[in-house]
């Protein structure tokens, strides 16, 4: 039984399953699941996901007085604090996207222009995504540098957490992140481990990018700082992760993979790696000991996946 892998770019057209479990309509904790105008927006904005196809302009979604509102709250906040706590990359480079991106807050970029500034950085791109992807499905889009990225914005009432990624959250957490060279090059890796991998393996890639990529923790000039995009959206994440409250654990890829995690509250536990470089050299021989049937390599120059 041969696992189906995409092994040209255009085949993320296919990998867009979604997990329901924190949507609106669907799950009652959610802030918007009494909120009716909320929940038309979101059905519209997941439209341009549909009916996205590999290839096309991202379309440009004009955000709402409130929408931006609530992208500002978030946006001051958060800056107030990566001086302190976020990792050099991610400082720098958001002072660039502000300088050449559009950034503010009073202004929601758009995906096609923050793909187009990725492509040049780093070649990752993003194409738009109608929510929470299967694990499988979001792992395999990284090996091809493309990120699925969320549209819409959480809702008003509750600026500070979203139980499901959204724009603030890919656009201030990820984007940065993703434009940096050697982050840039240990992201694609994991996506390329995790192709053809057994259902257990995708688990515990999952649980690595988690860790990493989600909350990660780097020690730069013998202090902690946070590269993850889940604490480097959530001023409240953020603010916990710096405190001596959640336990600090080494950055080792076959304990990291099995530790539990939760997605509904502030992580007790985090993992801190020496520089991006040596996470990635861990990655490397934790992917090399996992048991595929072939091993893959990235032809840039076609944008294909080659099986080995
Ligand atoms: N889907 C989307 N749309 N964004 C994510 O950041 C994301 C995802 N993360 N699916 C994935 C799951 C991650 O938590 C791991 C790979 O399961
Ligand atoms: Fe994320």
């Amino acid at each position: 039984r041969e696992i189906w892998i995409p092994t040209h770019i255009a085949d993320l057209d296919k990998c867009t399953h979604l997990v329901t479990k924190f949507e609106p309509e669907l799950d009652s904790d959610h802030p918007g699941f009494t909120d009716m105008n909320y929940r038309a927006r979101r059905a519209q904005i997941a439209d341009i996901a549909f009916e996205y196809k590999y290839g096309q302009k991202i379309p440009r979604v004009e955000y709402t007085e409130d929408e931006i509102r609530t992208w500002g709250h978030v946006y001051r906040h958060l800056k107030e604090l990566f001086p302190a706590y976020a990792c050099k990359e991610h400082n720098d480079i958001f002072k660039l996207l502000e300088k050449e991106c559009g950034y503010s807050e009073n202004t929601i970029p758009q995906l096609e222009d923050v793909s187009n500034f990725l492509k040049r950085k780093t070649g990752w791109q993003l194409r738009p995504v109608a929510g929470l992807l299967l694990a499988r499905d979001f792992l395999a889009s990284l090996a091809f540098r493309t990120f699925q990225c969320t549209q819409y914005i959480r809702h008003g009432s509750k600026p500070d957490h979203s139980p499901e990624p959204d724009c603030i959250h890919e656009l201030i957490g990820h984007v940065p992140m993703l434009a940096d060279p050697i982050f840039a090059q240990f992201s694609q890796e994991l996506g390329l481990a995790s192709l053809g991998a057994s259902d257990e393996d995708i688990e515990r890639f999952a649980t690595l990018y988690w860790f990493t990529v989600e909350f990660g923790l780097c020690k730069q000039n013998g202090d902690i700082k946070a590269y993850g995009a889940g604490t480097l959206s959530s001023y409240g994440e953020l603010q916990h992760a710096m405190s001596e409250n959640p336990e600090k654990k080494t950055f080792d890829p076959s304990v990291t993979a099995v530790q539990q995690y939760t997605d509904q509250d502030l992580q007790p536990v985090y993992f801190v790696t020496e520089s991006f470089e040596n996470m990635m050299e861990k990655m490397r021989v934790y992917a090399a000991s996992i048991v595929r049937p072939y091993n893959v390599r990235y032809n840039p120059y076609t944008q294909s996946i080659e099986t080995l």
